[in-house]
């Protein structure tokens, strides 16, 4: 017979207990006996900063906040006034952490050096996407905010140098998707947590843990409008894809897309285009991080048939193809590609 906690009033069991993201990090770091602590120290910066853009956010409208500026980023793209609010916002909450010794923003075109030392400990560089998906904004679409946490190479020439690292060597990586809920995916390697901010409280709370990617998913995430300037083996996919039955899904934001993937299976795909040779997504603070937490989560993540995470990033900004969800969904893309 199965040993059924008795409920109280509320609905929760004895079992339910409530762990915070933070919870949930000092107990990680207590299972490292030489961990300092200033892991936790960064993800709670973090998680103040997701707490604080997605208030901005639910407040857009009326204070005036939303389109764009008159100005582009450094990758000719337009910035809207929240991706620009949302990079001072990761800044400002970075920027006091001792253990955070760079940290590098789409919206900015050379990372920022904020200590080169930081006595014994061990710091870290975090890379990040502010808004991902900003364009979505004035309709109300779903955006992100995706980190990666790299250890600081203390032994590099400059500041990019030391950031210029394979996703395999990210320490952590997530992403905080500002959708119905605010929810925040972490991994720190061993596996993948989801968060769920509780307003009430103003902590994120964890909903589950250990996550993993279904094996296969009818679902293709791509921009089909660019399907004719896609590589023949792509399109060669597609035709395949529709032929068996396949839904498409397509947000705008990779955050989002890739998001219900981990949950419901699929494959999400930013193939090279003609304007896009390299791809549009930027390896290490978009592609990079949602890599790791698929991969985490059981799934693949390739660029053409290699694997994300071993491919060397050249360029802070550098862009790079990629194709990410359920194993044998990927793998149905890869087959085509030959
Ligand atoms: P952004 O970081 O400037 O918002 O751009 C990244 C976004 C991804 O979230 C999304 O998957 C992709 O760009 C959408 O691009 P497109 O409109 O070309 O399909
Ligand atoms: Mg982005």
């Amino acid at each position: 017979m199965v040993d059924t906690p008795p409920r109280s009033k509320s609905g929760l069991t004895t079992r339910d207990n409530l762990t915070t993201l933070q919870t949930h990090i000092l107990a990680e770091e207590q299972k490292y006996p030489e961990a300092s602590g200033t892991f936790s120290w960064i993800l709670s910066a973090l998680a103040l900063s997701a707490k604080v853009i997605a208030d901005k956010m639910r407040r857009a409208r009326i204070h005036d906040v939303l389109g764009s500026l008159d100005s582009d980023n450094v990758q000719g793209e337009r910035q809207q006034k929240l991706d620009v609010i949302a990079n001072e916002i990761l800044l400002r909450c970075l920027g006091t952490r001792s253990g955070v010794a760079i940290v590098a923003s789409e919206e900015d075109e050379n990372p920022t050096l904020i200590q080169r030392e930081t006595g014994g400990e061990r710091p870290y560089c975090v890379l990040f996407d502010p808004l991902d998906g900003s364009s979505n904004l004035d309709t109300c679409g779903t955006v992100g905010t995706i980190f990666s946490i790299l250890r600081h190479d203390r032994r590099a020439q400059s500041p990019e140098a030391s950031i210029l690292q394979k996703g395999t060597e990210q320490a952590a990586a997530g992403y905080m998707l500002y959708g119905s809920s605010t929810v925040f995916v972490l991994t720190t390697g061993t596996g993948v947590s989801m968060f769920v901010l509780d307003p009430s409280i103003g902590s994120f709370l964890l909903v589950q843990q250990n996550v993993r990617i279904p094996a296969a998913g009818k679902t293709y995430s791509v921009n089909e409008g660019n399907r004719q300037s896609f590589p023949q083996g792509y399109q060669r996919y597609l035709d395949w894809a529709q032929s068996n039955g396949y839904s498409s899904r397509y947000s705008g934001a990779m955050v989002a897309d890739v998001h219900r993937i981990l949950l419901r299976g699929g494959v999400f795909l930013y193939p090279p285009t003609k304007k896009s040779p390299e791809g549009k997504l930027r390896q290490l603070y978009e592609v990079n991080p949602m890599a790791m937490i698929i991969e985490q989560a059981g799934g693949k993540a390739v660029s053409g048939t290699t694997r994300v995470l071993e491919s060397q990033p050249k360029a802070l900004h550098q862009r790079i193809a990629c194709c990410m969800g359920s194993p044998d969904e990927v793998d149905h893309v890869v087959r085509h590609l030959g």
